[in-house]
């Protein structure tokens, strides 16, 4: 199938092929035709059922920033032969593929609290450099992605339709669950309020989604997929599901997750150093509740999964999900005893921001 692929992009079919990154989603892979490189993706159309739609949106904001903030580097697709930004195999299958950034790397946790800020920093540009692009034109990739009170129903759904024995195990994961529903009434009330604005948005702003140099700087953002209209709380939310703790989703060793001050404080700093003028007070009153709607609804979306019996994310082990979700809600209890006091490190840094 590759072979097809390449021909699609015009790369040396006799090259060398390697499969790459860490991904739930997409299948990628490293191929390097003579002096350069290449990163092919197949798409997972089972999810994203119109590929097209995120190749018009990277076109979209390529030709936006190529034409309003040329010094800034946005990593674009190679086109195929034929000029599309998506080639469709002969069995359906959807590929796309970017030049591969040489002396680039990621890392799957933060190395240390500067690259939280780094990170942070990368991200929240992006936003800020398509602050005037109309983000209502972009398409909706994947639609109700964070749509919160769905991802709640689809829990429900599942504890009342699914897998009874996994139902069972649950039970007291199930209970903590709808105890935090007020996240969700929250958030209902936020996407009501006129002082939350839809922006361009990551959607997956994981540490693995920022190509670094070897000084640990960023070159660019990377895995473009969800790139659509949003709210801010998505891109902070999941930097601190995932920057804060030393442990990522996977680990089975609870004791092993933190919540670590020095590296909200990164995130909020790296974050807001771009954003600062762009954010409402009610947003900035909303900043660690980011991180509450992002971990929990994670932690929905795992449990749901495995109540579901893994149909989504797949898994290694027969209780992959149930463990994932089990760090989830772990570590929200752990942001949960930080909120207040994260909160007044948020108000400290947006006032020494605005001076
Ligand atoms: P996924 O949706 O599976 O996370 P990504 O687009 O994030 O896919 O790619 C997976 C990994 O491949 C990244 O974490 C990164 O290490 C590497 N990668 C992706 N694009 C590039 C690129 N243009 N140059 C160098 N490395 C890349
Ligand atoms: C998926 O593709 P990847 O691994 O970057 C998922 C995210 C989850 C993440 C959890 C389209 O992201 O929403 O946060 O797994 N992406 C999709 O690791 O569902
Ligand atoms: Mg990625």
């Amino acid at each position: 199938m590759l072979t097809e692929v390449l021909q699609a992009f015009d790369l040396n079919t006799t090259t060398s092929i390697v499969s790459f990154g860490h991904g739930l989603i997409n299948n990628t892979w490293k191929v390097e035709d003579g002096e350069d490189s290449f990163i092919v993706q197949k798409i997972n159309t089972s999810i994203f059922k119109q590929p097209e739609f995120i190749s018009d949106n990277i076109k979209a904001i390529a030709d936006y920033l190529a034409e309003h903030n040329p010094e800034y580097f946005f990593c674009t697709p190679v086109s195929t032969i034929n000029g599309k930004g998506i080639f469709q195999a002969s069995d359906g299958s959807c590929y796309r593929v970017y030049p591969f950034i040489n002396r680039s790397h990621t890392v799957n946790v933060p190395q240390n609290s500067e690259e939280a800020c780094e990170a942070a920093a990368m991200f929240g540009r992006l936003t800020k450099m398509l602050r005037d692009f109309p983000v209502n034109t972009l398409k909706i990739t994947l639609p109700d992605f964070h749509n919160l009170s769905l991802r709640y129903k689809d829990f429900i759904n599942a504890i009342q339709n699914g897998n009874a024995d996994r139902i069972n195990k649950s039970s007291s994961e199930i209970s903590f669950l709808k105890q935090q529903k007020h996240i969700v009434d929250e958030y209902e009330k936020m996407i009501a309020s006129p002082d939350f604005k839809l922006r361009v948005t990551h959607h997956d702003t994981k540490i693995n989604n920022v190509l670094l140099d070897d000084n640990g700087k960023g070159i660019c953002v990377i895995d473009l997929d969800t790139l659509m209209p949003g709210y801010f709380i998505s891109d902070v939310g999941d930097m601190m599901r995932t920057y804060i703790s030393p442990a990522n989703e996977e680990e089975k060793d609870f004791s092993k997750i933190l919540m670590r001050e020095e590296y909200f404080t990164a995130i909020a700093q790296g974050y807001l150093s771009e954003m600062i003028d762009e954010l409402s007070d009610a947003e900035i009153n909303f900043f660690v509740f980011s991180g509450k709607f992002m971990i929990y609804m994670q932690a929905l979306r795992f449990l749901t999964d495995y109540i579901n019996n893994d149909i989504y994310y797949g898994r290694k082990y027969e209780d992959h999900n149930f463990i994932r979700a089990s760090n989830q809600i772990y570590l929200l209890k752990l942001l949960l005893d930080q909120e207040k006091n994260f909160q007044k490190l948020v108000f400290n840094i947006a006032k020494k921001l605005r001076g």
